[in-house]
């Protein structure tokens, strides 16, 4: 196999070759999950942009369907780009999308419906030619910054609601927009949020999480009981921000305990943009997409011949803490565990590391709940490192700690040239405790020329009653997507290897700290393929 092949997913959803990016309009209609992203018919690199579109039983085993969207029309002649499906009640699905419809790339947006609404798949949609494009931009608004329409919302007084990403000069913005018949669409007179020096806000997303339990809410519901979270695709710096907030009479405003801008949450703290969630009725849940980029270079895109995957869809929910959102994979993945291995109570001295046998180690699942008995010896931490990343930049897995770094080595040759580590490290600041969760591509690959970041988030965990803390990466050729204690903090790294490939590829558990860690208990799974025609 050439390595471009044994870089291809098992198990995290692509098509067979080709360029994609953004998840687009995921929807559950009449039984079947549709999935739509932004795809190149006629490449591995972006362009040519059109909506591919795959439906499925259980957001895992997928088939590709003929293009639902693609360029036919003035007003989306150089590209139909990212968009959201919303079903409406009583009459089916509508998709809202974005047209550019000139080389100066202005923007509109764009309606669609499906053809035949009782086709299973609906194969086929429609842009009626006496509605589009649906949304202009009125000259307030900035013309080629204007895009990525969301799914509509319903309330009691009659609309529906949308908001479309912009941006006025530097401040990045979630225009409102509201219409009685889906039709005629009216600018609300403020956004719905703005915040200044964020630049462009692609692919907005707003919707509901009850606080009182972890099920989804379809759009948004009015009442005391929940919480709004508005996620912006953040074009500067390629990550998916959210807030946590309440929204009332047309704003919405951010919790203080939610910081707004550059130091807020991310859905991810690694590779994931441009994420788009979506309420399944069947399974009452919220559930998320997210694109994850390669991480080599273009010239290895056009030789692979193939660009991009979607992270593994997850559910998502409010922390009961209030202050961030949980997430976790869906739960239809575990039909793709085969054998499974355990290791319990293994106690992991200073330096130690130990391989978990007798799994396919470069396409697994893994679970693992480590403990330890005294934070004593936790390093301090220097004020001087701002961001999660700045830390494990200057404190890896390779450099000895004090609680940690301890965590699993995925992807690793059995002498160790190449592995991702992906840890806990756990610091003193003043009188709290910092934890550190890093997954680190620097060791990742022999190759030079990628990109390898030692990407890394806070952990929001009270350490200092119950000493134990959980991990579980998803490990699938280049892929190496972690959930930190339950989906507080998770991190998708692409990665690699030239030599931890197929059956050469391992897994570890170590510790390079003082304090000794036990591996109260691991669980690590061969995986199946998914079945993604
Ligand atoms: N990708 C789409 C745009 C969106 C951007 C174009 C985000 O609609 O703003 O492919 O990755």
């Amino acid at each position: 196999l050439s390595i471009g092949a044994q870089h291809r997913t098992g198990y995290h959803f692509q098509p067979p070759k080709n360029w994609i990016n953004d998840p687009n309009g995921p929807m559950y209609y009449n039984g079947i999950y549709h999935f739509f992203y932004q795809y190149n018919p006629k490449g591995s690199v972006w362009g040519n942009i059109v909506w591919a579109h795959s439906v499925s039983k259980d957001l895992i085993n997928w088939e590709a369907v003929e293009h639902a969207i693609y360029p036919s029309k003035p007003f989306d002649k150089y590209g139909c780009w990212s968009g959201s499906a919303t079903v409406v009640p009583g009459k089916g699905p509508i998709i809202l999308y974005t047209g550019v419809k000139d080389e100066a790339q202005n923007q509109v947006q764009c309606y669609a419906v499906p053809e035949d609404p009782k086709d299973p798949y609906l194969r086929k949609w429609v842009k009626p030619d006496n509605l589009n494009p649906i949304l202009v931009p009125d000259k307030e608004v900035n013309g080629s910054a204007f895009r990525d329409p969301t799914t509509a919302w319903w309330s009691k007084d009659g609309h529906w609601r949308i908001l479309v990403g912009s941006r006025r000069k530097e401040r990045g913005v979630a225009y409102l927009y509201r219409s009685k018949d889906f039709k005629t669409w009216v600018r609300a007179k403020h956004p719905l949020h703005s915040k200044g020096d964020t630049g462009m806000w692609e692919c907005p997303d707003f919707y509901p999480v009850p606080l009182k339990n972890n099920l989804g809410l379809d759009s948004v519901v009015d009442g005391k009981q929940v919480k709004f979270v508005l996620k912006n695709s953040l074009d500067l710096t390629r990550y998916d921000y959210y807030t946590i907030g309440s929204y009332d009479k047309d704003k919405y405003v951010p919790d203080n305990t939610s910081e707004d801008g550059w130091g807020g949450l991310r859905y991810d703290y690694g590779n994931f943009y441009a994420s788009k969630s979506f309420f399944d009725p069947s399974k009452k849940r919220r559930v998320i997409w997210g694109w994850a980029n390669e991480s080599d270079t273009t010239d290895d895109d056009v030789l692979k011949g193939w660009a991009g995957i979607q992270a593994i869809p997850r559910t998502v929910w409010l922390d009961p803490n209030g202050r961030q959102l949980l997430q976790w994979p869906v739960e239809e993945l575990d039909s793709l565990r085969g054998k499974e291995v355990n290791m319990k109570s293994q106690k992991l001295e200073k330096g130690v590391n130990v391989e978990v046998k007798g799994i396919t180690a470069a396409q697994a699942d893994v679970e693992v709940k480590f403990s330890f008995s005294s934070l004593d010896k936790a390093e301090p931490y220097d004020p001087k490192w701002v961001h999660a990343q700045d830390a494990c930049d200057h404190k890896g897995s390779k450099e000895q700690g004090g609680v940690g770094p301890f965590g699993l080595l995925t992807l690793a040759t059995e002498k160790l040239e190449e592995f991702t580590p992906v840890f806990f490290r756990i610091f003193k600041d003043q009188n709290k405790h910092v934890i550190l969760m890093c997954s680190d591509a620097r060791s990742s690959s022999l190759k030079s020329k990628l990109y390898k970041p030692a990407f890394a988030g806070f952990v929001d965990l009270d350490l200092t009653t119950n000493k134990k803390i959980s991990l579980r990466s998803l490990i699938d050729h280049s892929v190496v997507e972690s959930f930190g204690e339950g989906g507080k903090t998770n991190i998708l790294s692409r990665v690699y290897p030239q030599l931890a490939v197929a059956s050469q590829a391992h897994l570890f558990v170590f510790n390079n700290g003082t304090e000794p860690i036990t591996v109260e208990n691991l669980k690590a799974w061969n995986m199946k393929s998914a079945n993604i025609k």
